[in-house]
């Protein structure tokens, strides 16, 4: 992408409103723009950056053996009075009425419409289990929506539902998920800590929140510095005793402060960690909470009906997109992890009237492109000194700079976003390393 074609009206000053790093980068980095308050529009970089965090999130339930479909934002209010949450839902639910004067509603959550989808549909035990999700807009019409798009109203979600026909199986598809999540936030660059939650709003008896580490995260932890050690790729290989090892992992100590109590804590001083995170995901067994309210049931194996097992499994999409950036900045701005990149690399020329950068530049940028690298390319007409702001702002995790002197030389400057570090090197060298 050419940055003098593309749309990336980034903010040179900081703006007011913002309290935290996130939300003051993301505003700058020209990714999102307030809408109305919690709502936002999402800017070309900031769409790349939700679709490539989407998309890591698709792999991994697709993976873990879960199917994507995708139900409406509206929803019918007759659904929710069938589950009764149509009054318990409150204020955060947004209600709509239609011009026949029904009730409808824009969904904070899925359970309900994914349980009618199911009951008029599976017949027998033999379907069971099955895992389905979505990734779609929901609405909560928070009393403080704050801090962008970590708590926003309008936020992008991936909720998916599984359904079995026994707690035995309910359990394995919730350690699946548990994993699938342990796995999905590895990829997406961030340590994550699965914490024993209640279950509030959403019901049931078994419950994880999934916090990543981030200095200005708003919850408050105490876990086992085991959990940081967990060694994903042991655990997926062939042979791996699943069950077993999941059920370990969830033994593991992982507390919020209000029920940390230091007197009982299981865990010894030099192993006990505390920390601030940022939920990103939380999962839930709740069993037949919905399915006998609203009659979801297969024949089992004797011909009689059983009611389902339930549970559903969140990951904040939208939010993520700020979670990464509060654990992964610095002074200058954003530092993307690479999964997660807008751009791979920014190819800066530092002087656009020098036939010999322009023509390195084009000569590289076409390179890149062919070798599947995402590039922008800064071929705009400012100053040095603004291009690198621009790009130490927006964070993409390599910049070759080329400037007329260091090309006289043959060589471009690389430099490295996370270290900070820089090197000169020939232009086919900057794409070996970049490609490596
Ligand atoms: C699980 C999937 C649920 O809604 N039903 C379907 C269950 N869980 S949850 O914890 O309420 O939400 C799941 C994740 O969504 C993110 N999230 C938000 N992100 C941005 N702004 C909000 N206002 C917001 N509310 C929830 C969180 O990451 C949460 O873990």
């Amino acid at each position: 992408m050419r940055l003098s074609k593309y749309f990336l009206p980034i903010l040179r000053e900081d703006p007011a409103d913002a309290q935290i790093a996130s939300h003051r980068l993301m505003l700058r980095a020209a990714m999102i723009q307030q809408s109305s308050a919690g709502i936002y529009a999402w800017l070309p970089l900031g769409l790349r950056v939700l679709r490539k965090i989407e998309q890591i999130v698709r792999e991994e339930q697709d993976r873990a053996g879960a199917i994507e479909l995708l139900m409406p934002t509206i929803q019918s209010a007759d659904l929710w009075r069938e589950s009764g949450r149509y009054d318990d839902y409150g204020k955060e639910m947004l209600r709509i009425v239609d011009r026949h004067d029904r009730d409808m509603l824009y969904g904070p959550t899925n359970e309900e419409l994914i349980t009618d989808i199911f009951r008029r549909t599976v017949r027998s035990y033999r379907d069971l289990p099955k895992l389905l999700y979505h990734i779609q807009w929901k609405f909560r019409d928070e009393i403080r929506p704050r801090f962008g798009v970590m708590r926003g109203r309008e936020f992008l979600m991936k909720d998916t539902y599984s359904f079995d026909l026994d707690l035995e199986g309910a359990r394995a598809s919730y350690n699946t998920m548990y994993l699938a999540y342990l796995r999905t936030f590895a990829r997406l660059g961030l340590v994550s800590i699965p914490v024993r939650a209640d279950s509030g709003a959403i019901g049931g008896d078994l419950s994880h929140e999934f916090h990543i580490l981030a200095e200005t995260g708003e919850s408050d932890i105490y876990y086992d510095a085991a959990i940081e050690d967990i060694d994903l790729a042991k655990l997926t290989a062939e042979g791996a005793d699943f069950e077993g090892t999941v059920e370990q992992l969830q033994s593991l100590y992982a507390a919020e402060a209000e029920k940390h109590d230091p007197a009982n804590c299981p865990v010894p001083a030099d192993r006990l960690r505390h920390a601030k995170g940022i939920e990103v995901g939380h999962i839930f067994y709740f069993g037949k909470k919905y399915s006998e309210a609203m009659k979801a049931r297969v024949s089992g194996p004797d011909g009689k009906d059983v009611t389902v097992e339930m549970g559903s499994y969140g990951i904040g999409v939208s939010r993520l997109v700020g979670a990464i950036i509060e654990a992964s900045h610095d002074d200058a701005g954003i530092i993307w992890p690479e999964s997660v990149a807008p751009f791979q690399v920014g190819v800066l020329n530092l002087n656009t009237k020098d036939e010999a950068c322009r023509a390195a530049c084009e000569r590289l940028y076409e390179q890149l492109t062919n070798a599947g690298v995402e590039a922008l390319y800064d071929d705009t007409d400012e100053r040095a000194g603004a291009k690198f702001a621009t790009a130490d702002l927006i964070g993409l995790p390599w910049q070759i700079r080329v400037g007329p002197r260091s090309l006289k030389a043959g060589e471009v400057e690389v430099k490295n976003r996370r270290t900070g570090e820089t090197e000169n090197m020939t232009p086919e060298a900057a794409l070996n390393r970049i490609r490596g």
